[in-house]
């Protein structure tokens, strides 16, 4: 076998500034993650040509805001926080890096999100596996410039189990792709309560996902609390599943979206939104929520919208807090400032935003060379009050020996001005030295985190295995595909970091067999290096390929995760024909329900008694879903009607695991007198199949019947396995009431292999 490792290209490279900044994980103690609960709350900056400068939104009294774009030189009005976003594409991946630079320049340690409801077709509309590689584009991107930023992975539209199961194959597409869990500081979704339909409203179904079926919802239930709660639970049991319950998980987008016209008015709009964030900044569980916010299970959440006053051009959208044209505060802008204002608390704290170092003659940093450079030290206060205190910052080497101290006279609040102290140092040669920056070491002022004081500096760069492609003879690109003959392996990597660096090692293996392992040439700042290897013969049989990076002894990468990428594929002998994996896809579900929507005409696979009567719709009265029947139990003197079909709840796939069971039907009630007492009621129940009682979904009755079809879902997973009965009983006391019913699904899902 010929192995050969070929030219190595330097592309491109970046002279004279040079830094090297490494955080150490704070100490264990005790903070407040929001000692001013009001910037927990958001709202999103619809009007971008207006912009955010152009409204008061100081008496909001807000913590943070989007305009779904990336702002170099945001405003920060109040000190309020301004989110980047960073949108994925079906064409790949396109932003400047130019301006990441820039705004991580002028904000250290902000809130970077990737993509924007990458799961709906209408918006950033990637499949998984295109997520995977555009994330992981971005986030390397963004902590190449700053690693102290925030990146938050996620935004689907809202956590359903369909999208949760999109959210599941990005995860498990990042495992394949690199082979390791896909870095993600925070958590990030919309919580938006609509549809799961092919062309209807709502947010449709995920790219990637044409087969599988969604959530049945009325237009009614968008500003149903229990289904919002219940999202951000299985969100949570989501992280929980991933190993990532340890991390913050923000609501980036949620609201009401529907105008007055479709009964969302200021009362309903309002109580939507003081029942949805009071529930927030409560809610708690020991083992899924985040324990550095007292196990909260969201930290932070932003409504839809400051200023869009008509979603859609649909009508009258009562969520807008502002007039994009008057400026002025509109009447959920009072009633978000009512909840926030009592909530702001002054607070003050220091951090070290930034360490950095610079040779004085403008050469590039080296590991191997005594030089003479100047430490730059950027500290911020990051809380909403100013610092009066004159405090100090001390610079020390390895031994305790103090480099510089200086005091400062005080800070202004957030994004009021920094301060930056510079001096000279003379950096020794090799890997042994270390630097600490200390602020108000001496604790003269009293913080909301006194943890984050302090900054440790060693030798560290940031080395990025940027890609690992494979070219079959033909010169095809081979993904997880199959491959027959020699293989051309290429890695790139690329110093994100600043120091100048030689010494670094790339390793390909293909399993636990080493097929090379070579140093790489020396690396500037911003360099890149390509390295082809050439495997003359891969055996036939399934490969898992890794290529490895590792930087030099006593050399720290402050990004782990971007030195290893995996490559699955089969390589064939030519005549075999092998599978070809897509990417993963949702857990697999069947309805069992025959006949499930009566579409039949008949009463097909159902077994009734008493007047149970079909129904076609007419033009003035639809079955559900716009479907042509359902069936109607009319109104009638002391009757009991009754209709039921056995379901057997079992795996399809030989061997198969059941992952969960949905039961979801629809009902419509109409009655001549709602009154206050229960009279004529209607119960869906689950039975054995000697008719004993095994659990209660729902007891409707006469009262406040709502004047459209209601969908209705519950998880039966309990009964998964099980040969059980659905029951619907309609039962009439007086002549008053029917009861309608449509469109009952049991979706059985398979645990995906
Ligand atoms: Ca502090
Ligand atoms: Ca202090
Ligand atoms: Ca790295
Ligand atoms: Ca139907």
């Amino acid at each position: 076998m010929r192995q050969v490792l070929v030219a190595l290209l330097i592309a491109c490279a970046a002279a004279g500034l040079a830094a090297v900044a490494h955080a150490d994980p704070p100490p264990t103690c005790e903070t407040t993650l929001f000692p001013s609960a009001n910037e927990r709350f958001g709202f999103g900056v619809t009007h971008k040509g207006n912009g955010i400068s152009t409204y008061d939104v100081l008496p909001l009294n807000a913590g943070w805001y989007l305009n779904w774009g990336l702002n170099p030189n945001a405003p920060h009005p109040g000190g309020i926080l301004g989110v980047h976003e960073i949108h994925v594409h079906r064409q790949g991946l396109s932003v400047n890096p130019a301006d990441i630079a820039r705004i991580t320049e002028e904000d250290p340690g902000a809130l970077w999100i990737i993509g924007n409801e990458p799961d709906v077709v209408v918006m950033d509309n990637v499949t998984p596996g295109q997520y995977a590689t555009q994330y992981r584009q971005a986030y390397h991107l963004i902590k190449g410039y700053d690693p102290t930023a925030q990146v938050a992975a996620g935004g689907i539209a809202q956590p359903t189990p369909l999208r949760l199961g999109w959210l599941s194959a990005v995860w498990d597409a990042y495992l394949q792709q690199f082979g390791v869990p896909l870095p993600a500081d925070v958590w990030n979704i919309h919580n938006f309560i609509l549809q799961e339909k092919l062309y209807d409203w709502g947010c449709g179904l995920p790219p990637g996902f044409s087969g599988a079926r969604g959530v049945r919802r009325q237009i009614d239930q968008h500003d149903d609390l229990a289904l919002f709660q219940d999202q951000i639970w299985a969100m949570r049991q989501w992280m929980y599943e991933h190993g990532e319950q340890n991390k913050p998980l923000i609501n980036s987008e949620y609201g009401i979206l529907f105008p007055a016209e479709h009964g969302f008015d200021l009362a309903r709009v309002s109580a939507f939104f003081i029942n949805s964030a009071n529930w927030m900044l409560t809610a708690a569980d020991p083992v899924l929520g985040y324990p550095a916010d007292e196990h909260r299970l969201v930290q932070r959440w932003l409504w839809y919208s400051l200023d869009d006053t008509s979603f859609d051009y649909r009508g009258d959208t009562v969520a807008a807090l502002m007039d994009p044209i008057t400026r002025q505060m509109r009447d959920m802008g009072h009633v978000f400032a009512g909840q926030t204002t009592p909530l702001r608390r002054p607070y003050v704290n220091l951090v070290i935003a930034r360490v950095r170092m610079t040779t004085l003659d403008g050469s590039l940093l080296s590991l191997d060379a005594t030089q003479q450079v100047t430490l730059s030290v950027t500290i911020q206060n990051r809380g909403n009050t100013a610092i009066a205190e004159p405090f100090r910052v001390t610079i020390q080497d390895e031994h305790g020996l103090s480099i510089h101290s200086e005091t400062i006279n005080g800070l202004p609040a957030r994004y009021g001005g920094d301060a930056r102290l510079q001096t000279p140092w003379q950096k020794p040669a090799g890997a042994g030295w270390r630097l600490e920056v200390l602020v108000d070491a001496d604790d003269v002022v009293s913080e909301s985190d006194e943890c984050d004081n302090r900054w440790t500096t060693v030798p560290a760069t940031d080395l990025h295995l940027v890609s690992l492609t494979l070219l079959n003879a033909q010169g095809q690109l081979i993904g997880a595909t199959t491959a027959s003959g020699p293989i051309l392996v290429t890695a790139e990597v690329q110093n994100l970091g600043d120091l100048d660096l030689a010494g670094a090692t790339l390793r390909l293996q293909d399993g636990a067999q080493v097929l090379y392992q070579a140093a790489l040439p020396r690396l500037a700042p911003r360099a890149r290096v390509i390295a082809p290897f050439f495997w003359a013969s891969p055996a036939i049989g399934p490969h898992e390929l890794q290529a490895t990076v590792s930087l030099p002894a006593g050399v720290a990468d402050p990004v782990e995760g971007n030195n290893r990428i995996t490559r699955s594929f089969l390589v064939a002998d030519g005549r075999a024909a092998f599978p070809i994996p897509g990417f993963p896809q949702a857990n697999p579900c069947r309805n069992v329900v025959v006949n499930p929507g009566f579409e039949s005409g008949t009463l097909a696979g159902w077994e009734s008694s008493g007047k149970v009567a079909l129904w076609e719709s007419t033009p003035a009265n639809t079955c559900a879903d716009n479907t042509r029947w359902c069936v109607w139990m009319e109104r009638s003197w002391n009757l009991n009607f009754h209709l039921h079909q056995t379901v057997t709840l079992s795996a399809w796939t030989p061997g198969a695991q059941l992952d969960s069971v949905y039961l979801t039907y629809q009902w419509g009630i109409n009655t001549a007198a709602p009154g206050a007492e229960p009279r004529d009621t209607f119960t869906v129940t689950l039975r054995s199949t000697a008719g004993q009682l095994l659990r209660t979904i729902e007891v409707l009755d006469n009262r406040s019947p709502p004047p459209n079809w209601k969908v209705f879902g519950a998880d039966i997973s309990e009964f998964a396995g099980q040969t059980i009965q659905l029951h619907f009983d309609a039962h009439h006391a007086i002549l008053n009431t029917s009861f309608w019913l449509d469109e009952i699904y049991v979706e059985v899902c398979e645990q995906r292999r």
